[in-house]
């Protein structure tokens, strides 16, 4: 076949020998690399500062580099590593054990790394949730995992319906709120609290971490990861970001979603590396400022971001030096061959797609920055993991047939349990292979090529978005008797959602309601849910035991043979 690829460059990467490395590959081989290894004594939050700050060659590095409109601030592995302790203390004082459940609501600042680090330190469970959220999905969150403190800010509080919320003991505010008595300050208790901490040793398969993701039923599930993730943290951080002592690493993934933490905080700070940090939505000149400044040499973003820098134009990139940028990763949604070749004429480098989920915890297929890119790709398993295409009765299929990736079982960051729900986490599991729901094929050389999800998960600009959770949010508002939720293709965006729905008796369509339901889900649930289009129907349909036919709206859509109908409900 004729086909494109993109050669390593004879750079000196951290992983030289892919193949080798494979054969002999055992993630015990890791271990050397943390403390515990020798001492016995676990925690992530350790190994990812305060190995440092102990460390007088280390201590006074800038571990973040933090900038946001009007605030610009440097942590070194020493302070980030007491003020995490001061946090912890804080903590402590509100009788936050092992195990217990502390959620973060606000943006990225020094702060929120400070209390990120002390939940952690006190080996309580972090649940990062993204600032966008609505109280739906904020309430959904803290029930289900029976949060019992919240870190979150003065402008988020109102967003947090506190009387459904009986197990929240204890709400932490970051900022001037005006009605101080009510919750505990932030800066006031950390003023009081000591910087000397000690730290609670855990085991490496204790919790530290509940990301919420979206699946194509239900709720939205608690994905549950241990401390033992910062094996495969740290030997990703070593292959695929290719971290090196000097590095300035810039990862644009918020902490709401698991590459901004396994990506955006641990793999960078194991290593011991410096990190840009900055918030907020930003204008493509932001982005090409943020590299430019901070003179970043190795960023990790999504394809969303990269087709905006695309349709922007190569003359906006020109009028910055970024010539420190060495390395350029990919993760979230299919990355266009396009932007590839864009990347390879614009930065006059390779852009690497990685391929991984919540559930995984970390990189499993990934483009290595020693192997060649066939642009649409997303590369090939990492040492130590073994990938395939199975059909659904977990048979292995041969090159080049499509079918469901899967990953054979038992790696270092896989998550441990479905939170809440311990059933679910079989269900992943088909002959030994955990199954991703992602249909692909393998080709005859191994590289592995994204084709689509099997279920109805949308992924709309890289964030991944259950059709449940749209459509029971939009049968709440009046004038939805039934709805049903799909995504449909978009060139920028991925999908983007579209919404079917029958109205009840009483309602008329115009522009004003639909205006009005879309709004309804943007502000009960969050903007990136709300969907972009909706088509009002008689009835939306339904099998005969009730369940919507989002594959029948589907084909409709795009107009596609509707296939096998006959469960269709009369
Ligand atoms: C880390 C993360 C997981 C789903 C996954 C797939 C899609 C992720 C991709 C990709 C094509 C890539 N996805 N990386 N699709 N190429 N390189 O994204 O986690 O939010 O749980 O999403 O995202 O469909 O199954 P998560």
């Amino acid at each position: 076949m004729d086909m494109q690829v993109i050669p390593a460059r004879s750079e000196d990467y951290n992983l030289k020998d892919y193949q080798k490395t494979r054969e002999n590959f055992k993630w015990d081989d890791v271990n050397k690399h943390f403390t515990w290894n020798e001492t016995g004594k676990v925690n992530i939050a350790y190994e990812a500062l305060d190995r440092h700050a102990e460390n007088p060659a280390k201590k006074d590095k800038v571990a973040l580099l933090y900038s946001a409109p009007g605030r610009e601030e440097r942590l070194t592995f020493a302070d980030l590593s007491k003020q995490s302790n001061r946090f912890a203390n804080v903590l402590k004082k509100h009788d936050v054990n092992k195990g217990d459940r502390v959620f973060l609501f606000m943006p990225r600042s020094p702060e929120f790394y400070a209390a990120f680090f002390g939940i952690l330190k006190t080996g309580a469970i972090a649940g990062p949730l993204f600032e966008a959220f609505m109280e739906q999905a904020v309430r959904d969150r803290l029930q289900d995992s029976e949060a019992k403190v919240l870190i979150t800010t003065p402008a988020l509080i109102e967003r947090v319906p506190q009387d459904e919320l009986p197990k929240l003991e204890t709400i932490i505010l970051v900022g001037e709120s005006g009605v101080a008595h009510t919750y505990i300050d932030y800066h006031r208790e950390m003023a009081g609290a000591s910087d000397e901490f000690d730290i609670e040793w855990v085991n490496l398969e204790d919790g530290m971490l509940l990301h919420y993701t979206s699946g194509s039923t239900g709720k939205p599930k608690g994905v549950y990861h241990v401390h033992n993730a910062m094996i495969q943290h740290y030997a990703t951080g070593e292959w695929v970001l290719d971290l090196k002592e000097d590095d300035v690493y810039w990862c644009t993934a918020d902490p709401g979603w698991v590459t901004g933490t396994s990506y955006g905080i641990f793999a960078p700070l194991l290593h011991g590396v410096t990190n840009v940090i900055r918030g907020g939505r930003f204008t493509p000149d932001d982005w090409y400022e943020t590299l430019e400044k901070n003179e970043v040499t190795v960023w990790y973003t999504a394809p969303t971001a990269l087709r905006m820098l695309v349709s922007h134009g190569e003359g906006a990139l020109r009028k910055y030096n970024l010539t420190s940028l060495r390395h350029i990763m990919s993760v979230g949604e299919p990355l266009n061959p396009e932007v590839v070749t864009w990347g390879l004429k614009a930065f006059n480098l390779r852009i690497h797609d990685t391929w991984w989920m919540t559930e995984t915890g970390a990189q499993l297929i990934v483009n290595l920055p020693t192997l060649e890119i066939r642009p649409g790709s997303m590369g090939k398993p990492i040492p130590g993991i073994e990938a395939s295409i199975v059909d659904h009765e977990g048979n292995e299929l041969p090159p080049n047939q499509m079918g469901n990736l899967a990953i054979k079982e038992g790696w270092p960051a896989m998550m441990r349990q479905i939170w809440n729900n311990p059933g679910k986490y079989e269900s992943y599991f088909i002959n030994g292979w955990y199954v991703s729901g992602d249909s692909a094929y393998r080709d005859e050389d191994g590289y592995f090529w994204f084709q689509g999800r099997l279920d109805d998960v949308i992924n709309t600009s890289g964030e991944r978005v259950g059709p449940f959770e749209v459509e029971s949010k939009l049968i709440e508002h009046p004038a939805v008797a039934e709805a049903g939720v799909i995504g449909k293709p978009h060139p920028e965006r991925g999908e983007i959602i579209k919404a079917f729905i029958s109205l009840n008796e009483g309602y008329e369509k115009s522009d004003e309601l639909l205006e009005e339901i879309r709004q309804f889900v943007k502000t009960g649930l969050s903007a990136h849910a709300a969907p972009r289009e909706i088509e009002i129907r008689d009835s939306i349909p339904k099998t005969r035991s009730g369940k919507i036919m989002r594959r029948l709206l589907k084909s409709w859509e795009l107009g596609l043979p509707t296939g096998d109908t006959s469960t269709l409900e009369e």
